[in-house]
């Protein structure tokens, strides 16, 4: 007998490589969960019928020979079923997209890095030419776009789109897909984030808008994480939190979400024993009260401003500049030597104005190119401070329409930051 199991907690891409798992292995039996997340719940609360799931105390481990582990590789996290693991004789096949090492050891394996588990599988049913119905398309999509954040993570690759695209060749049906994707948004979730909402406050730090909300809760609650998103969205901030305690259970959840990669909010919540992604990120705190962790987190956005990324990491310097008495073609020149497409203009030492190369356009006759710079430069300088973040530097450069910006400390320019520069750090293309 064969059998596939998953993670606890089951998501929709554990669910789909579970089914897909019965498509590549005829016969197989897939095994649920005790655990599914809410949206996985409602979703087979329709649709189980169509999917032949079993529980695991339908099964006679016994007569199990071969087992299907599917986006999972420790056995911590694959719940009842994992008592087979000390099954002798037992063959493991394993496919997953973690590539942090876990402690399943499989006979045979397929794992890579790749924004979905049911990518990999996939691409073995297409191989195979397995013809997929519908609903297995849109249940296999589901997957791809939950784990993917609709293709959107750092952590999707270009094969999770070719797999999205084929299994919308394969009638994916969207209109199902968004609305079991949907997050459980019901009744108690709204009355969390009235409550927040009512007692909602804003701070500054270090130029960043943040709002921290303390609200107690009793009882498990489910989907916090979509209450603190949109009640990020709602307070228009740059990172917002929810530290919710319950008193019960005499522990704190605290959910963080950012909205800028100033605020890494995974890197946050390692510094209160949790974790996460760049943009969302929770960690469980025992036996604090939510003042204190409120404390811990303002320190922790203040020292993890210090490790980020600043302006003046990515400036140059020195900066070339020309004097106002400059003439036209002399600055052209300068401009084409430097490779530059814009210089700033001094004035007795003093940053005057900027003289770039579409101030050329302003000349109608030849003569003017003799006329000084001060005559042509945009006089409307915009400066940045060298603490300030790559991503603030980008918003001035959008809201301003200028290319580059005179990195300026206490009066005096110490360098000057380009669009290339921000792109390069957007990019991730700094120099190690
Ligand atoms: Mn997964």
């Amino acid at each position: 007998m064969q059998v596939v199991v998953t993670h606890k907690n089951t998501d929709f891409d554990a669910l789909s490589s579970m089914v897909a798992a019965t498509l590549i292995y005829p016969g197989s039996v897939p095994v649920l969960s005790k655990t599914l997340n809410p949206n996985v719940r409602q979703f087979l609360s329709i649709h189980k019928d169509l999917f032949h799931f079993c529980e695991a105390d339908e099964i006679d481990f016994d007569q199990v020979t071969r087992l299907i582990v599917v986006d999972v590789n420790c056995w911590a996290r694959v719940g009842r079923t994992a008592r087979l693991s000390k099954k002798p004789d037992l063959e493991i096949l394993l496919w997953d997209h973690h590539t942090i090492p876990g402690d399943i050891e499989p006979a045979w394996l397929c794992v890579e890095e790749m924004g979905a588990n049911i990518t990999l599988m996939v691409r073995e049913l297409k191989k195979q030419n397995i013809q997929l119905t519908p609903i297995q398309a849109t249940l296999f999509l589901t997957g791809i776009y939950e784990d993917t954040g609709n293709l959107m993570f750092p952590s999707s690759q270009a094969e999770d789109a070719f797999a999205a695209g084929y299994l919308m060749s394969q009638k994916a049906d969207l209109n199902i897909l968004g609305s079991f994707l949907r997050p459980a948004y019901g009744e108690k979730q709204k009355n969390i984030l009235f409550e927040m909402l009512q007692s909602a406050n804003r701070t500054r730090i270090n130029g960043f808008s943040i709002s921290i909300n303390r609200l107690a809760i009793q009882g498990h609650v489910d989907s916090l994480a979509v209450v603190v998103r949109m009640y990020r969205e709602i307070m228009n901030v740059d990172a917002a939190f929810g530290i919710f305690t319950d008193q019960e259970r005499q522990c704190a959840i605290v959910i963080g979400r950012s909205n800028i990669d100033a605020i890494n909010m995974g890197h946050l919540m390692k510094g209160l024993g949790g974790g996460g992604h760049p943009g969302a990120g929770s960690a469980m705190l025992k036996s604090v009260n939510s003042e204190a962790v409120e404390a811990m987190i303002l320190d922790l956005i203040q020292g993890n401003q210090q490790g980020s990324v600043r302006i003046s990491d990515l400036m140059s310097f020195p900066v070339v500049t020309i004097s106002a008495d400059t003439t036209m073609d002399t600055a052209a020149q300068i401009l084409r030597e430097k490779g530059c497409t814009g210089i700033p203009v001094l004035e007795d030492g003093k940053l005057v104005g900027m003289i770039s190369r579409r101030d050329f356009k302003k000349i109608k006759s030849e003569s003017r190119l003799k006329s000084p710079v001060k005559a042509f430069m945009s006089t409307h300088v915009v400066t940045i401070e060298p603490g300030k973040s790559p991503m603030q530097a980008a918003r001035l450069m959008v809201k301003h329409d200028v290319g580059r910006l005179p990195v300026v400390d206490n009066g005096n320019m110490i360098g000057i930051i380009t669009r290339s520069d921000t792109m390069m750090y957007f990019y991730d293309l700094l120099p190690d």
